[in-house]
């Protein structure tokens, strides 16, 4: 705390001063607000070491981490966090000092903070039911012996089958709570509530109803483990066109672009250049009283606007 104190508060200390960001930009919206670009863009991670979690903890006043934690290096830490421990596992607290970990049908072991669970559950919690996840568990053809289970992906696969859920008994129970069912086909990938899936593209869309400022957009899609939308290609374009429309087809939607770094050079916000393809409105951008997001007009196509502006938005993310 200390250090990062002296670090704030400028004052001059040879070891800290090579650990400061050095660009406005490290961690402010707009600007690069998503530690990803850390290892995505060599200019941000040169210019903000501190945002980027470089900084050296090894001095830190608060002493070790305990249980396997470490000071430093987390890029989701920074700033004042910057030093935070990194606890392992279920341990938490400042020090990594507690086991936050409940265990639903299982017992705690404290000494490694991990669930003992009870036979026929599975889970770091003891929360799900013991099953294979893939059908080819004991199938023939598939992995008809349990001598397969010596393979990791079959052991991870076929917990039921393997016999991982037994509790150490070598017999598996079945829980007497709940129905069996078990699982037949390998779990998909989905979108979070709400996304449509692009299929071909691996990209999860959804266009919102709500109207927020371009950095209050940004923060709901980051909350969604995903970023304000980034049409690069027509495919992609068509895609977030359909969705705003169908949504609300007389209004605006802000999309996942900017210049607010630099005047004129708009970059989408996974830190990338905007290439040959825009669907920029003619005579857009023109910066008109300091434009700096950009946004689809009604027609489907772009135009600069005041950040500040309120309007909806339309968020990608990845499915899981
Ligand atoms: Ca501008
Ligand atoms: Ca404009």
């Amino acid at each position: 705390m200390l250090l990062c104190f002296l670090l704030l508060s400028g004052v001059a200390i040879a070891a800290s001063q090579s650990c400061q960001n050095t660009a406005p930009l490290c961690g402010a919206s707009p600007g690069w607000p998503l530690l990803s670009m850390c290892q995505d863009h060599d200019y941000v991670f040169a210019s903000c070491p501190e945002f980027c979690g470089q900084c050296s903890c090894t001095n830190d006043p608060r002493g070790p981490c305990y249980n396997g934690g470490t000071r430093g290096g987390n890029p989701a830490n920074y700033n004042e966090h910057t030093c935070d421990c990194n606890c392992v596992g279920a341990w938490t607290g400042d020090l990594c000092q507690y086991c936050s970990l409940t265990c639903v049908h299982g017992t705690l072991d404290s000494n490694t903070c991990t669930c003992v669970c009870s036979p026929g559950w599975d889970g770091p919690t003891c929360s799900d039911v013991c099953a294979d996840s893939s059908a080819l568990c004991g199938a023939n053809p598939g992995w008809p012996t349990v001598a397969s289970c010596s393979v990791d992906y079959v052991a991870e696969s076929c917990h039921l089958f393997c016999g991982v859920c037994s509790g150490g008994s070598g017999v598996v129970t079945q829980p007497t709570t709940t129905t069996q069912t078990t699982t037949t086909t390998t779990p998909q990938p989905t979108c979070p509530n709400g996304y449509a899936l692009i299929v071909n593209r691996g990209v999860c869309l959804k266009a919102f109803n709500d109207e927020r400022t371009w950095s209050e957009a940004a923060a709901v899609c980051e909350q969604n483990g995903g970023l304000l939308a980034m049409p690069k290609d027509e495919e992609m374009h068509q895609a977030c066109v359909a969705l705003k429309n169908n949504i609300n087809s007389g209004v605006n939607f802000w999309i996942g672009l900017t210049d607010a770094q630099t005047e004129g050079q708009w970059r989408y916000v996974d830190g990338s250049g905007i290439t040959s393809f825009n669907k920029w409105n003619p005579g857009e951008p023109n910066n008109l009283s300091t434009e700096n997001c950009a946004h689809y007009y009604p027609q489907n196509t772009w135009n600069d606007l005041s950040c500040g502006t309120r309007m909806r938005f339309i968020c990608q993310t990845v499915p899981r």
